[in-house]
Formats: structure tokens, sequence, C-alpha cells
């Protein structure tokens, strides 16, 4: 009886531990402002799990980051954020002025290379506001 009670306990501490394990996540901050990403390219491995940490710096205007990269894998978002999909079919997380958002998600198998990224509200794209994802293998 106290051994089955002692193998039934270390199967649940074995579960728990499958449950809890993995590295965290990498955190990368991620500035919008008027009219740039700071920083403007972000390093990605496949396979990694990150959280883009959107921070909105500008007093003035919102700003949102639209990649194809999002349409690969599966987005949990957190914050102060709306999510959408930009004309050309692209996903984004949209930031209001002073809020921020996570974006946490494991780097699809894409092609490694850079994956562009902008901010899709108004003209701030033509106005400089892009970026890129620079995906290397695992
Ligand atoms: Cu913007």
């Amino acid at each position: 009886m106290v051994r089955t009670m002692l193998l039934a306990l270390l199967v649940m501490g074995w579960v728990t531990a499958g449950v809890t394990a993995g590295p965290a996540p990498r955190v990368i901050r991620v500035s919008l402002t008027s009219f740039k990403f700071e920083p403007s390219l972000i390093q990605l491995r496949q396979g990694e799990r990150v959280v883009l940490e959107l921070v909105n710096e500008d007093t003035q205007r919102p700003h949102n980051i639209a990649s194809e990269l999002f349409n690969h894998t599966e987005l949990v978002v957190r914050g102060e954020f709306r999510q959408g999909t930009t004309a050309d079919g692209r996903r984004f997380v949209f930031v209001d002025v002073g809020k921020r958002a996570e974006v946490e998600f494991t780097v699809p198998r894409v092609a490694a290379g850079q994956v562009g990224f902008i901010c899709s509200v108004g003209q701030h794209a033509a106005q400089g506001m892009t970026g890129a994802f620079v995906v290397r293998p695992p």
C-alpha cells in the first residue's frame, strides 16, 4: 500500500515536471515610435520560443507590427492590443499610444533568411517604419 502510494507520488512528480519543463521564452523588447522599430533587425532561430515585448513609446500615434511570419505560427498575445490582418494578408498586432503588449510564439520553420515586418498604420511604413526578422537554423 505504502509502496503503491509512493509510486503514485513519483509518477505525479514526473507528470508535473513534464508540464513545467522547457526553457523560458527569450524576451525581445521592441520599441515602436514615429517612425521606427527599435531594434529593426530581430534575430530568431527556428523552433525557438520567444516573446516580443511591444512597447508603444509614442505620445501621438498608434502603431502595429505586421509580418507574414505571424501567419505561420500560433500567437499568444497579452496586454493591451488589437489583432488583425492587413489588406495583403499579413497578421498584425496593434498597440495604442503608450500601451504595451506581449506576443509569444514559436519561430516557425520557414526558410532561413529575412522575413520583413512593417507598421501598416497610415503611411508609417513609407516613412521608414519597417524591419525584418532574421531567421536562422536552430
Ligand atoms: Cu506606425
